[in-house]
């Protein structure tokens, strides 16, 4: 087998543990010897030992002897929650390393492989490349920038509207892709919408997916936080994300300027709520609630709308990630929104191309998915 081969099997074992790992990037790592692997491991969940150790105490001591070992991110050299994985692997005896990306980490990034050749193993470097670059987006943004890597998300009809001029949204895209939503929450940190949305739709941000439908184990999920993001504080009690068993896993993201007492009868329901600096329109100020969320280890954000929402962060540059289903379907009217609000940018010169875009169909459905660009 090829050194892609093999990094596709560690890419696997990474993406098992996707979504589980906060605030550390999901590794996966594998270990062969005569062409045959011989160990296998992911990250633990906040704060097991790391992959590649995983895949080291699989294999018995001496195998490791002369092996290979394959991992999708350059292995540690610091002592952070667990001891460095490059003193294992040279304790190890491993014979040579095939890394996916170069960790994003100033703390590591290539030092993990000078520390390795230095004590004279063979490195391989970069393998596979985009794929384990995709892995570790969310912890490369979190890492670098104290923030959530934010994934936004939205459903619209072929002539772009979000719902119809009466606001009805049930559905635009159909069960695959509605599916294929779960899969993508089930691998985030936290879900947000605005305020509109929380009303207009009245949805409980759960992971709903049945055992076949299921990427990722169901054990070992940290529950994700769901978010409401509404600046005034102003929010109808009766929300099932308000009702008793969603309402500790809630949250309402409120501007400092809010009526304390708005406030208060959320915290009485139990409901976290986090007060952000306003911008200067008197609204939440997004870059200061992302890193209020960073500071609590949120690493991925699914962002799920509404326009006025997105809009906000679109304005702010603060979409890495977009996510977007084209339903072949029309639905018309002037009234009716679309995905991105605010002010909009003045000419088509102007506006931000995805790069790295793929398209690909969910029965129905077409997804169209790519990383943000601003520049
Ligand atoms: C690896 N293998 O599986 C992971 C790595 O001590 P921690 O767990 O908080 O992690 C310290 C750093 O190790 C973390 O910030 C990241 O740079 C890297 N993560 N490294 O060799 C792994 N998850
Ligand atoms: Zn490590």
């Amino acid at each position: 087998m090829s050194h892609l081969e093999f990094m596709q099997k560690a890419i696997a074992c990474a993406r098992s543990i996707e979504g589980r790992t906060s605030p550390r990037p999901p590794v996966g790592a594998v270990l062969v010897r005569e062409n045959q692997v011989i160990g296998r491991g992911a990250t633990s969940p906040p704060y097991g030992p790391h992959a590649e150790i995983h895949a080291l105490r699989e294999a018995e001591t001496t195998a490791a002897v002369g092996a290979d070992l394959y991992t999708t991110l350059e292995p540690c050299c610091i002592t952070v929650h667990t001891p460095p994985c490059t003193a294992a692997i040279i304790a190890a005896g491993i014979k040579r390393v095939i890394i996916g990306s170069l960790d994003p980490n100033p703390q590591v990034s290539g030092r993990g492989v000078a520390q390795l050749r230095e004590a004279g193993i063979e490195v391989i470097t970069t393998i596979a490349e985009p794929e384990t670059a995709a892995l570790i987006r969310p912890f490369a943004t979190y890492i670098t920038q104290g923030r959530p890597y934010v994934t936004a998300k939205w459903a619209m009809t072929l002539d772009g509207k979000l719902a119809s001029h009466t606001g009805d949204a049930s559905w635009i895209s159909g069960s695959a892709a509605r599916t294929w939503v779960h899969q993508l929450r089930d691998r985030v940190d936290a879900i947000m919408i605005g305020v509109g949305t929380a009303h207009a739709d009245d949805p409980r941000l759960t992971i709903r997916l049945t055992e076949e439908q299921r990427v990722h184990p169901r054990t070992q999920r940290p529950n994700h936080l769901r978010i409401v993001v509404s600046s005034r504080g102003e929010l109808n009690a009766q929300l099932q994300l308000f009702q008793k068993q969603l309402a500790p896993g809630t949250c309402v993201i409120v501007s400092e300027t809010s009526a304390p007492d708005q406030r208060e009868r959320l915290r009485e329901r139990g409901i976290q709520v986090i007060e952000v600096p306003a911008d200067q329109t008197g609204r939440v100020d997004l870059m200061a609630a992302l890193h209020i969320l960073g500071q609590r280890e949120i690493m991925h954000l699914l962002l799920e709308g509404g326009s006025s929402l997105l809009g906000s962060a679109f304005e702010h540059k603060l979409i890495d990630h977009v996510a977007a289903f084209v339903a072949p379907k029309l639905i018309g009217g002037e009234g009716a929104p679309s995905p991105i609000g605010g002010a909009g940018l003045a000419i088509m010169q102007h506006a931000h191309r995805l790069q790295q875009v793929s398209f690909q169909t969910v029965a129905e459905d077409l997804l169209i998915e790519g990383e943000m660009s601003y520049t």
